[in-house]
């Protein structure tokens, strides 16, 4: 050291300073680099917290929320609800139905409180009567969405307007057929109606005019409404049928009725009482009393010859029997038909003839055929309009060897009613 110069010797310290210099320079930064490093980091961290601690508060409240709405709310009465959702947040609303008006809240929001923001809303109706409508000392009655004026003596009109003499028609034309109309205001539109079987009518469609269905249906496309006779009535109609019938539980048809079996009759002891249609007949039957003969009543209906004394030629040829039957038809019945059969009940010889007598009325609508060996039918050949009573008589005759045997006389008396039913 003692051989170096000064100079060299400050040059020398020169350099180690410096050299110190820069090691120290160099822990300073490092320190202050991790100083901050440090500082970043927990700030990062608390960063980190504030974010969980934000991210659960917030799911906490979404979880609240999913699980809570406020109370059911119905809709108001003659009104509706817009909006199902009672959750909270949401909303719902309220409408009236037409002629009410809304009182309290057309909207409510379900509030975090889990209550309904606003006032319950209620509909109340219209009052249309508040403006006074009806004139001339006429009551308003308040009905739903309309009105009606019931108008003081003299005067008439829907808001009591007009004189009721100027209103309504002639007293006379008024009555059961002809009825005032009910009318109203509705929205200010005029609406009459009438009751059911009523049709509108008059000027000012004021007046409701009974509707004519036996007019109207006369030769209408449903058919005739009644069998016989339709009879208008006011506000509606029925059927009549003619004395001897009654109306049919359907209202519409007519039955015969059977004055035998009801005992509506006036037939005497010793007579029988033969059912027909719209009437009824009171018949006696009595033995014929023919020449060379004589005949008993062996039933009701029949009468048997006493028997003849031998030889006695004319009376052996008078008929055997007499039978009596009635049939009860209606008029205009179809033809050809069969009316009756007459057989033999205990044949004795080889033939049997079957005959039609009687006058030339029996012969323009009957005629008497064989439908077998042993039994006739007399047949109706042609329609009879009634009111009438028609008679045939059938004669069955027994031969053996072309020779008589026997007769037997069938009187049939048809009474043909005045109606097709
Ligand atoms: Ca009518
Ligand atoms: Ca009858």
């Amino acid at each position: 050291l003692a051989h170096l110069s000064n100079k060299a010797i400050y040059l020398l310290w020169l350099g180690n300073l410096r050299y110190q210099c820069i090691l120290l320079c160099r822990q300073y930064v490092q320190k202050l680099l991790s100083t901050q490093e440090a500082s970043y980091l927990q700030s990062l961290r608390n960063l980190k917290k504030k974010i969980n601690l934000l991210q659960s508060s917030t799911g906490k409240q979404t979880t609240r929320t999913i699980n809570s709405t406020c109370p059911r709310l119905d809709g108001p009465i003659n009104g509706r609800k817009l909006g199902r959702s009672h959750a909270v947040g949401h909303e719902v609303h309220v409408l009236c139905d037409p002629g009410y008006e809304l009182v309290g809240s057309e909207s409510r929001v379900c509030q975090e409180s889990l209550t309904w923001s606003g006032q319950q809303p209620t509909c109340r109706d219209i009052n249309e009567c508040a403006s006074s409508p009806c004139l001339n000392g006429g009551t308003c009655v308040d009905e739903v969405n309309q009105f009606s004026c019931v108008c003081a003596k003299g005067w008439a009109g829907l808001t009591c307007q007009t004189t009721a003499a100027a209103a309504t028609l002639p007293a006379a034309t008024m009555g059961p057929f002809v009825r005032p109309s009910r009318c109203t205001i509705m929205q200010g539109t005029t609406h009459c109606t009438c009751e059911p079987g009523y049709t509108i009518s008059g000027r000012d469609s004021n007046t409701c005019t009974d509707i004519d269905e036996c007019e109207l249906f006369h030769n209408g496309q449903a058919g005739k409404l009644c069998l016989h006779a339709c009879v208008n009535t006011p506000g509606g109609y029925r059927c009549s049928c003619p004395i001897g019938y009654n109306v049919t539980r359907d209202g519409r048809s007519c039955k015969d009725i059977d004055e035998c079996a009801t005992r509506q009759n006036n037939c005497t002891k010793d007579q029988m009482c033969i059912n027909t249609y719209g009437g009824f007949q009171c018949v006696r039957v009595d033995c014929p009393k023919i020449p060379n003969a004589t005949y008993v009543k062996t039933s009701p209906m029949r009468c048997e010859r006493n028997p003849c004394p031998v030889d006695n030629k004319a009376c052996s040829q008078t008929p055997n029997s007499f039978s009596y039957h009635y049939l009860a038809v209606v008029s205009n019945l179809s033809a050809p038909r069969v009316m009756f059969r007459v057989s033999a009940l205990r044949p004795i010889g080889d033939t049997l003839r079957f005959s039609l007598l009687g006058g030339r009325q029996a012969r323009r609508h009957f005629t008497v055929q064989r439908s077998d060996r042993g039994t006739g039918q007399l047949m109706l050949v042609d329609p009879v309009q009634g009111p009438a009573t028609l008679e045939a008589e059938v004669e069955m005759s027994e031969l053996e060897r072309r020779v008589q045997l026997g007769r037997y006389i069938t009187k049939v008396t048809m009474f043909v009613s005045q109606y097709e039913f």
